[in-house]
């Protein structure tokens, strides 16, 4: 049976705006205040991944999130009508809307954590939405995202659904940002890597100074014990805090990985060459460790381009590319990496890039802005069909955004109570066209 890796986008939301909401994340912090375009940034999102499907690869989108979330003001006390809540929270919590208003589901390497059925005990793909409890405005994501989850694998025969990690920085969870699989072939039993940045229950373990550690090995260990993996198919690597505390947030936004590729910075991790051992004592494959050293690409650099939020994908001809943001052709070092990475003796022989830089200044890459499901083809035709990219959908979610989404938006904009209209009505209409049945509060 054929296997392939998926990519599941997420469609940027109505609402994308720049609030400075993530703290940690020097891209959020610096371009807050920033006025967006949510026109821009949906379909910078949609040609990203169509030049996907049109490579010859299995694309899918997921829904965004309905924002401005009132039932979460209304969870902290606003009440009257939709624009009286909207209203009285711009006037006493102006901070509190922002992170009501966030478009953050965009950022699907964070919605979860997915197991492909070629490694999990069951045989069935297994998916556990991240809690993002570190930060208050993705906190409020996964139990939509859950829903938009089951409604896109929609056949218990071969998903498996979990619920979110228990809502406690014990088990910060980030999702696939700080999860890569590495294996031979994508229907083989792989090496699932999680990446966590600190050990929540050991007070004397390392932990960045400055800047939060979001994922916990705690919610890693959780995580593969629910999708049933063998220790036998588990690493667990810490971040280097020190690269945390230079603006590194994920570890997607310093290492990447994909079938027998570790793509890293010489900084990403603690501990390397003894973990590096263990993958290649895990994992029965010739295993192509790229490691960037700080000499030719600085962690600075590499933040700012976001080189490793890169997507490294397989082409039909079984070549690999990268898949990049056009800021990665603007660094000079990068740029000058890039191009010498080609000559190496990898799998890697081509790079495209694209323009991402509404999503980019809020500190998410190509990586971000998607889920990977590694998955073969009865599991394919068991996914809902209406949520894979093809031409017409394309083609149709660029009518319905040129329809309903506004090209400028400020954090003044989140306090118009039109915006509710305008978010609802769109997301109705797409829940139509995905065919994803009621998954949003307001359809309940
Ligand atoms: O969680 N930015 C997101 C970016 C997520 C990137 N994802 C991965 N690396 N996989 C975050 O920090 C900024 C929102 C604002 O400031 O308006 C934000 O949420």
């Amino acid at each position: 049976m054929k296997h392939f890796e998926a990519n599941f986008d997420g469609l940027v939301g109505p609402t994308h705006n720049y609030a400075g909401l993530s703290f940690g994340n020097v891209a959020s912090q610096n371009n807050a205040a920033l006025i967006s375009n949510p026109k821009a940034a949906a379909k910078q999102g949609l040609q990203k991944a169509k030049a996907l499907a049109d490579l010859g690869l299995i694309q899918g989108i997921l829904a965004p999130q309905e924002r401005p979330d009132l039932y979460t003001l209304r969870r902290i006390g606003f009440s009257g009508t939709d624009a009286n809540v909207l209203q009285q929270a711009a006037l006493k919590t102006p901070a509190l809307l922002n992170a009501c208003c966030s478009a953050s589901s965009m950022w699907t390497a964070n919605a979860a954590t997915v197991s492909p059925s070629a490694d999990t005990r069951d045989g069935k793909l297994h998916f556990t939405p991240a809690n993002l409890v570190d930060k208050l405005h993705r906190s409020i994501e996964p139990i939509t995202t859950g829903r938009i989850l089951t409604a896109t694998f929609n056949d218990p025969h071969y998903f498996h659904h979990h619920n979110h990690l228990p809502e406690h920085n014990s088990f910060g969870d980030e999702g696939a940002a700080n999860h890569t699989r590495l294996c031979k072939e994508y229907g083989h039993a792989g090496v699932e890597l999680f990446v966590y940045g600190q050990e929540a229950t050991n007070p004397n373990a390392l932990k960045p100074k400055k800047y939060p550690a979001r994922q916990t090995l705690e919610a890693s260990m959780a995580v593969a014990r629910l999708h049933q993996l063998d220790d036998e198919n588990c690493v667990f690597i810490q971040q280097n805090p020190e690269v945390i505390d230079q603006g590194v947030f994920h570890n997607d936004v310093i290492a990447v990985g994909n079938q027998n590729v570790l793509f890293y910075h010489e900084q990403a991790f603690l501990n390397t060459n003894n973990k590096l051992d263990e993958i290649r004592r895990k994992l029965d494959s010739e295993l192509y460790f790229i490691e960037v050293p700080t000499a030719q690409v600085s962690i600075n650099d590499a933040v700012k381009s976001y080189l490793f939020n890169t997507q490294i994908v397989t082409l039909p001809s079984g070549d690999m590319a990268i898949i990049a943001p056009t800021d990665c052709q603007e660094n000079p070092a990068v740029n000058a990496y890039l191009n010498e990475l080609l000559t190496l003796n990898t799998p890697i022989k081509q790079v495209k890039y694209f323009d991402v830089k509404q999503s980019m200044q809020n500190g998410g890459g190509p990586a971000c802005l998607r889920l990977r499901v590694a998955m073969n083809q009865d599991e394919l035709a068991a996914v809902n069909q209406h949520t894979l990219l093809t031409d017409a959908l394309f083609n149709r979610l660029n009518i319905w955004v040129d329809k309903h989404y506004r090209d400028r938006l400020s954090t003044q904009d989140l306090a118009d109570p039109q915006l509710i209209i305008e978010s609802r009505t769109a997301l109705d209409e797409l829940s139509q066209i995905m065919k994803l049945g009621s998954v949003y509060q307001f359809q309940r």
